[in-house]
């Protein structure tokens, strides 16, 4: 069967400045919350740290002369907060600005349109000593943040995004795998409420500014649980509790919705949790958006026996618990849930999609560049949103999680997303299959494939 997109469908590449920029201390940037949280012992697998990552920072007109060759209609990449406000409000790093203007203007002159997304996790750690998101200030200097980007870059970027999955936050305050490594439930889901509303402020600021044709978003990741018995009411009870509680009902409720699910708020009663919802919150947060961005890697099925057994496991300390199944056709499910349950009426974007493979031992470059079962899955995905687009959904592009291995957060340089193998040691990109694969699909708008 064909599998032909819409024209002018935006075929893009996800980024994100601290798991590629490396620089992590140069020209001017200070410590981001991740840069000290690799510090801390046991944090990050192998004990890796992001300062040269894939150092995108000196070697990015290469990068983008290689997506320019791939095809690529849209780069999204992620400003470094502490690049361009060394100490996270007040004063302005020209240094930063000027590598953002060079990183732009390179992608414009091969005519990819660059997505700006304002935060993917790094804030200064500047902020993160003020108590960073757990702090309510933080949605002036959020603020403050968006003026200056719009200042310096309003007339260069037209496609803008406040956030890119703001589950890292509570992940990072309220179970501590992630920056700031805190574990602390009440804090981390506050922290995400006042980065929803930081969410809000940015989106306020930027219409204030009227910039014709510039649009903003935000981009969520839903991992969607299922009961495996749906009609067992414990497995039920288990996929809502992952889906309201601690995964994706918590953002897009209030982002789509402008309340909190009645399921969430009955489990922040019964925990004795409340959030300091203030006056205006609810308004701020959920503000018309130009498109949504929808994230999409997996969804889960549960089933209460094995949920038990994991839970067994993970005190026992073996957090490798999880049998990864693979289900990319449930996105299509996922974007009707958009659709329906959340009344979303924006465009959507596709803004990541991919899968990893795992190098804990550092094995030969060989060995990762024929990734057909990367290709397999990346067509599962796109069938499932052909299908939706099929449905009458408004979905006009699709951006691959991501160009080239980078710093995988907590698993560091062991996981590999890439379509460009990075080799760690001499920064050298080698395509995998996929990136040939991706070439031909950009190329013919699409794909062939039989089942
Ligand atoms: O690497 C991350 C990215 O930063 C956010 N989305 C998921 C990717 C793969 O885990």
């Amino acid at each position: 069967m064909q599998y032909h997109f819409p024209e002018n469908f935006l075929w893009g590449i996800a980024s994100c400045a601290a798991q590629t920029e490396g620089a992590a201390f140069e020209d001017g940037k200070t410590a981001s919350c991740w840069d000290v949280f690799c510090r801390l012992p046991g944090s990050i697998r192998g004990g890796d740290v992001m300062d040269i990552a894939c150092d995108h920072y000196h070697l990015y007109e290469q990068d983008i002369a290689k997506m320019a060759r791939m095809g690529i209609k849209s780069y999204r990449f992620s400003f470094s907060w502490p690049r361009i406000l060394p100490e996270g409000t007040g004063r302005v790093n020209q240094a930063g600005i000027d590598f953002y203007h060079r990183l732009i203007r390179c992608m414009k002159s091969y005519g990819i349109r660059p997505l700006a997304n304002l935060c993917h996790w790094d804030i200064p750690y500047a902020l993160q000593l003020k108590g960073g998101f757990g702090n309510r200030e933080m949605i002036r200097w959020f603020g403050e943040y968006m003026d200056v980007l719009l200042d310096n870059f309003g007339d260069e970027v037209d496609l803008w995004c406040t956030f890119n999955e703001p589950i890292g936050i509570f992940v990072g305050y309220a179970k501590g795998v992630k920056a700031p490594g805190l574990r602390d439930e009440a804090y981390g889901r506050q922290a995400l409420h006042n980065a929803l509303v930081c969410h809000g402020e940015a989106v306020r600021r930027f219409r204030e500014r009227n910039i014709a044709g510039a649009k903003i978003g935000i981009i969520v990741d839903v991992w969607k649980h299922y009961p495996v018995r749906p009609d067992s009411e414990e497995d039920r009870a288990i996929a809502d509790y992952y889906n309201e509680c601690d995964g994706y009902g918590m953002i897009l409720s209030p982002l789509l919705l402008g309340k909190y699910d009645e399921k969430y708020l009955t489990y922040l009663k019964d925990h004795d949790l409340s959030l300091d919802i203030r006056e205006g919150d609810m308004e701020l947060i959920h503000q018309p958006l130009d498109y949504f961005g929808l994230n999409y890697y997996n969804a889960f099925f549960e089933h209460a026996d094995e949920v038990r057994e994991r839970e067994e496991l993970k005190k026992k300390g073996h957090p490798q618990h999880m049998k990864m199944v693979h289900h990319p056709e449930m996105i299509t499910e996922v974007l009707y849930m958009l659709v329906h349950k959340y009344q979303l009426k924006t465009p959507i974007i596709i803004s990541e999609s991919g899968i990893p493979e795992l190098d804990p031992d550092h094995g030969p470059m060989e060995d990762f560049l024929n990734d057909d079962w990367r290709i397999d899955y990346l067509e599962k995905i796109l069938q499932g949103v052909y299908q939706g687009l099929m449905a009458g959904l408004d979905i006009r592009g699709y951006y691959i999680w991501t160009f080239m291995d980078n710093f995988e957060w907590e698993a560091g340089f062991t996981m590999r997303y890439g379509l460009y193998y990075t080799d760690f040691e001499t920064l050298e990109r080698t395509p995998k299959k996929s990136a040939f694969w991706f070439h031909d699909v950009i190329e013919n708008n699409g794909f062939e494939r039989e089942d």
